[in-house]
């Protein structure tokens, strides 16, 4: 507590003295050039990039916004729809693959899941490493189009250990308020929840774990439960009671494009570059960023390859896509004093996936939206926090599938090879086994209080029970106050800024949007406030 208090003071003291220094002492790093005609990228149209996009914006600066995936919102719909259901996957689906690559992806041992699709720049793309697959969203709003829209403001008391170089009190008074509005979070509707056939799923898990003696908590989420209830009356179409979140949502939830962005976009002056990967970057002699870029169209031809000249970059583009930029930069030297702690500590979150067999019946319709969580937090290394997800198979499978997210105290590295290009992470099932031993203590605990129930080992790869080899939440690889200064620009390289996944190291407890969105608009503030754009 002594150690919560003194730095507390410090930071306080730090910031009176950042509002009265000069643009270059207050980040410490090297004074650049500042004033209103700097050309601003935000590489990536994610949480990061979206917060950092209108908070530029409104500060009266123009940028661009570089995004390498499809801007949903100027798609056409086939048969009325933009997005496609888990169930009849096409080119919209997946990125650039000819067969869906689902978490899920066996029945009873065998591959009877996947679909075969064409080829196209679909919503939901994986990245593969050696023994990790990072699953990512694509387009105008990155993992705002895909994901569970869980918006979990995380325990104050395992924030402050993940991330003590942020103030806390300042975060839970200001920041994670400002983004659980911003990201328009709201409460399940109780009555679609204990009552629908949709949520059946959800209340069978929670009874379950009550006879062992854990409780359940209700998530907030970002989809609009008013819509849903709609839904559940077939006054709407459906969207989350028909089989659709991976590979998009046509309905009821508030993606960033409905949110952040769509605020953004209203000022009038963030240009938008769908299409568009960032290749590579390089700081030229004079001090510009020059990124390599790439633009394509929707089936993959080549559009155009460019070069692109900016005085401020910021780096959005998720944690694997930071990571790389900054490391391959760094390892093919275009860019001079990037600080070593690039790479390190990433982490999947404490990812761990299992299923179980429920004896009982799940529902044959069930919500993609989860809304409860099983947990038995109190950040030791035992934590889990899991979240009871649906299997909308579209029949009654008696199967309750889970998210655990557990405290796993390992960290993987990236290193760059400049043979293949690439990046490589060490991280392995070893590194995975503090996670999935938390999560069998906690699940063997349901089982054993509900006899008849057990383990499904035939839906993973390899028929492993718990998945240790894909996430959902990638974090880590440029961590603030490491790779960068306090409010995110990198070390050694002034113009440079991060703002995105990568500054959490490895892990935070929760589901991890509202975390990444709430340190983007304190650093977003505190860089404006520092003239550092
Ligand atoms: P992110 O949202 O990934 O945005 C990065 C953007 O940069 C993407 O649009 C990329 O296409 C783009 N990009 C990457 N590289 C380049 C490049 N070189 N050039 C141009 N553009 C580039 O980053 N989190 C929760 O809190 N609750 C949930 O319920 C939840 N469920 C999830 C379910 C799924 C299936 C997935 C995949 C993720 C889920 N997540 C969830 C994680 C969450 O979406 C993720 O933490 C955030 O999206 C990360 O935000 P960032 O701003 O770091």
């Amino acid at each position: 507590m002594s150690f919560n208090i003194t730095r507390r003071t410090l930071l306080k003291a730090s910031a009176i003295a950042a509002a009265a220094a000069p643009a270059d002492a207050v980040s410490g790093q090297p004074a650049v050039a500042t004033g209103g005609s700097n050309r601003i990228a935000i590489i990536g149209s994610g949480y990061g990039g979206a917060v950092a996009a209108r908070k530029l914006a409104q500060a009266g600066k123009q940028v661009d916004l570089i995004e390498m995936g499809t801007d949903w919102e100027k798609m056409s719909p086939i048969k009325g729809r933009i997005f496609t259901t888990m169930t009849s996957p096409s080119a919209r689906s997946m990125w650039f693959k000819t067969r869906t690559d689902m978490p899920f992806s066996y029945l009873g041992g065998m591959d009877l899941v996947n679909r075969r699709i064409d080829r196209g720049a679909g919503a939901l793309d994986i990245e593969y490493f050696a023994n990790m697959k990072v699953y990512v969203g694509r387009g105008i709003g990155g993992g705002s189009l895909v994901n569970g829209g869980m918006a979990v403001t995380p325990r104050r008391s395992f924030f402050e250990k993940v991330l003590p170089q942020v103030d806390a009190e300042e975060m839970y008074n200001v920041y994670f308020p400002r983004a659980n509005s911003g990201l328009r979070v709201n409460d399940p509707a109780m009555d679609v929840v204990m009552n629908s056939p949709w949520y059946q799923f959800a209340r069978v898990s929670a009874d379950q774990a009550k006879r062992a003696g854990i409780g359940h908590v209700m998530v907030p989420n970002v989809y609009d439960f008013d819509y849903m209830r709609k839904e559940v009356y077939g006054q709407v179409p459906r969207s989350a009671l028909d089989k659709q979140v991976i590979f998009g949502n046509d309905y009821g939830k508030n993606s960033l494009p409905k949110t952040i962005l769509k605020e953004a976009l209203a000022t009038g002056r963030v240009n938008v570059i769908p299409m568009t990967e960032v290749r590579s970057i390089e700081r030229a002699p004079e001090g510009a960023f020059r990124l390599q870029t790439k633009t394509i169209d929707f089936n993959g031809n080549l559009i155009e390859n460019r070069t692109r000249e900016y005085d401020r970059v910021v780096l959005a583009a998720g944690s694997i896509g930071t990571t790389r930029l900054l490391l391959s930069a760094q390892g093919e030297g275009t860019i001079n004093g990037l600080p070593d702690a690039i790479g390190r500590g990433w982490g999947p979150n404490g990812n761990t996936m299992l299923a179980r067999r429920l004896r009982t019946r799940s529902g044959w319709r069930q919500s993609t939206i989860p809304v409860m969580g099983l947990s038995n937090w109190d950040d030791s290394t035992d934590s889990v926090f899991a979240e009871i997800a649906p299997f909308p198979a579209g029949i009654d499978l008696r199967t309750g599938v889970y998210l655990a997210l557990t405290n796993n105290p390992h960290t993987g590295t990236f290193t760059w090879n400049r043979g293949s290009q690439k990046m490589f992470l060490d991280w392995g099932p070893s590194h995975a086994e503090p996670s999935v031993r938390a999560a069998q203590k906690f699940f063997d605990r349901i089982n054993r209080a509900n006899p008849g129930t057990g383990y499904r080992s035939d839906l993973f790869e390899k028929h492993k029970t718990f998945s240790d080899y894909f996430t959902y939440h990638p974090l880590g690889g440029a961590v603030l106050g490491e790779a960068t200064d306090l409010q995110g620009e990198v070390k050694g390289v002034p113009g440079l800024f991060v703002m995105d996944g990568s500054l959490i190291p490895a892990k935070i407890g929760v589901n991890p949007f509202v975390t990444i969105t709430a340190l983007a608009e304190r650093n977003m503030d505190r860089l404006v406030d520092a003239q550092r754009f």
